[in-house]
Parts: C-alpha cells; structure tokens; sequence
C-alpha cells in the first residue's frame, strides 16, 4: 500500500503540476511555500519554464474593492478570451479569497470557483512578511510555469515587502476609492510610485472627482521630479525613456461590485502592455525583477548558510546580549558574519 503521507518526489510533482493535474499544483505549492531545499530544487525545475504569463499586481487599503475587482478582471477575461486561463494569488489576509469575507463576497466568488480554468490560491499568513513576498512570488512562477496565461495577485498596499510583492507584477494597479483619505494613505505608503494603473473604485459613492482630481495631481507632482523606479540594493533603475514618452498612470473610475467599468480598465491594461513591449523602460523592467529576485534569494541563502554554522541557541544568546545592550546589533552581525 502507498503511504498518501508520504512527500511526493519533487520532480514527479513538478511533472503532474505543469501538466494540468490540479492536486499535484495545490501540492506543489504547499511545498514551496514551506521553504527550504525541496523548494529550491522545484524552483529551479519550474525556472525555465515561466516568462509567458502576463501578471498583474492589484494593491491598496484595505476595503477599496481589491477582492471584487480581481474576480471581475478573472470574470471578464474568461468570459471575453476563454483560452486565456486565470491564476489568482491572495495575500491579503482579509481577502474573500482567505475566507474573510461577508456572504456576498463569497457567493460572487462561487462564480469563479466553479470555472475550471481558474486557479485560486491564498497564501498564509503566518510566518514574516519577507518570508510572505518570497513565497507570493514563488506561486506566481509556479502558476506561470502550470501554463495560466494571466496571473492576478492581490495585496495590501501596507509595507515594503507587500510593494515589492506588486513590484513583480507586469502591471501594477493601485486601487483607491472615494472618502477614506486614502490619497493621503497611499503617499504613506508610497504606493502611488509603483502605480501604472489607478483605479477609483466605488464609483458609486460621493466624492469619485475629488478622488480623481486628488490623483491627477499627485501623478503631476511625481512626475515633474525624475522619478526613480526602484532604490534597490542591488540595483538602480531608472526611466530610460524621455520624459514626454513615459508611461502616465492612467486613472480609471470603477464599479466593481457592479461589474461596470471593467472594458476601460482592461483596455488600459492593454495598453500598458504595449507600452512595456515597445519602451526600454519594459525591458528595465524585468531586469529590475531579476534584481529583486536574486536579492531575495541571496538573503536567504546567505541567512541559511549562517545558520548551518550557528545554531539557533547560539543566535538567541546573541540576541539576549543586544536586548541587554552588552553588544550592539552592528558589532553582533559582523561577529556572527566572521
Ligand atoms: N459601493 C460599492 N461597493 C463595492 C464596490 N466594489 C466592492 N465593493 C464592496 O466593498 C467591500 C470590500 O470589497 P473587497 O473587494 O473585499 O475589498 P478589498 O479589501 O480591497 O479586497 C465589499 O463589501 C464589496 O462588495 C463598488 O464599486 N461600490
Ligand atoms: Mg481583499
């Protein structure tokens, strides 16, 4: 008798997951998420085979309708291009997708998870948030290596790791909606920089022109400064393209609860795309991914390799001697590094 508790052979798992099987993908999945070497070798498998899906990222406070718009954009693409599979990757822990929704939610999810060709993942929330953005991207590779053509990823626009998590998307779009203070919230957080798409949600309710108006300022004021792309560690990107010819973040006004205003948001999309096919600024692009990707990886790598030297009781002696203030963190880290 074969053992169902015992780990499938990660190549065999990587074999059934791009073919199509289902369970093998959920499975797969899992696995990469817990880390590890079992997650390296299947991403090294899968590696070769991702490049072909178009991601999107959607991000931006909670509420203003990320949920509702990522199952329209699914919804509208299967109804639209039923060729085109979908994959959805949750992060936001309150998303419909993580079982944090009202009824309503649920039910107009019911909608998509009867369409075999959608894919519905929602990461955990456990575990850093570092930890969190490597495995999201993670997913995002294995659903692109599985063959779905269109990736939508759903994030809290809240902290770095959850914009470098947008950041690896083709097409990031920041959602906000009238009346939250939300434009004040999202220069916080920074997250208007990473926007090339935004959207309005609610159009429905008051205030949808001040919020407009409120952004198209904003865009203004970002790009009359020479807007810097990414402050990476491991590399600086910035716009290649003449001023006059870079992309404008375009705002489109949604009803997504009401599927309306869904055929401009996936023409700009569209647009978007072809934009990136055509500018240095797309291939800029991907280099600055491979840079966040590698970043991550060597981070983690290099934290692994310290631990196989160090043991955790060792690490945690450290630590107590910082909180003691008998060392300095700085002076602790070389130490440890040495
Ligand atoms: N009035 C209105 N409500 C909406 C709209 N889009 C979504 N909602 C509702 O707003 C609430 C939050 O939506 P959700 O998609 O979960 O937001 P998220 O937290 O950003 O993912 C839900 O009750 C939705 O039904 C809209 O365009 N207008
Ligand atoms: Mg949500």
């Amino acid at each position: 008798m074969v053992n169902s508790k015992l780990p499938d052979a990660i190549p065999a798992l990587v074999d059934r997951a791009v073919q199509g099987d289902r369970r093998a993908l959920s499975r797969l999945i899992s696995r990469v998420e817990e880390g590890g070497s079992a997650a390296w070798s299947a991403l090294s498998l899968i590696y070769p085979r991702t490049g072909q899906a178009q991601i999107i990222g959607v991000t931006g406070a909670p509420g203003t309708g990320k949920s509702t718009l990522v199952s329209e954009i699914a919804k509208y693409t299967r109804r639209h291009h039923p060729e085109i599979t979908v994959g959805i990757v949750a992060v936001d822990p309150t998303s419909p997708f993580s079982g944090g929704a009202v009824l309503g939610d649920r039910i107009r999810m019911r909608d998509l998870s009867g369409d075999a060709g959608v894919f519905i993942r929602s990461m955990a929330t456990r575990g850093s948030l570092g930890g969190l953005a490597r495995a999201t991207t993670d997913v995002v590779k294995i659903l692109d290596a599985a063959g779905f053509q269109l990736v939508l990823i759903e994030t809290v626009g809240a902290g770095q790791s959850e914009i470098d998590i947008a950041r690896t998307a083709d097409t990031v779009i920041v959602v906000e909606a009238p009346g939250l203070g939300d434009e004040v919230q999202a220069i916080k957080a920074g997250i208007l920089e990473i926007a090339d798409i935004l959207v309005v949600n609610k159009a429905d309710r008051d205030g949808v022109q001040s919020t407009v108006n409120a952004l198209h300022t904003m865009i203004d004021l970002g790009k009359s400064s020479s807007t810097i792309l990414h402050h990476g560690r491991l590399m600086t990107v910035q716009p290649t393209s003449p001023r006059e010819e870079r992309w404008r973040p375009p705002i489109v006004k949604t009803i997504a609860s009401e599927s309306k205003g869904l055929e401009e948001l996936m023409e700009a999309i569209a647009h978007h795309r072809a934009y990136l096919g055509e500018h240095p600024d797309g291939q800029q692009r991907g280099r600055m991914r491979a840079a966040l990707e590698l970043e991550t990886i060597l981070r983690e790598a290099l934290f692994n390799r310290l631990l196989q030297t160090t043991s955790m009781a060792q690490l945690e002696l450290v630590v107590d001697r910082i909180a003691a203030r008998e060392i300095d963190p700085y002076s602790a880290a070389e130490q440890l590094l040495a």
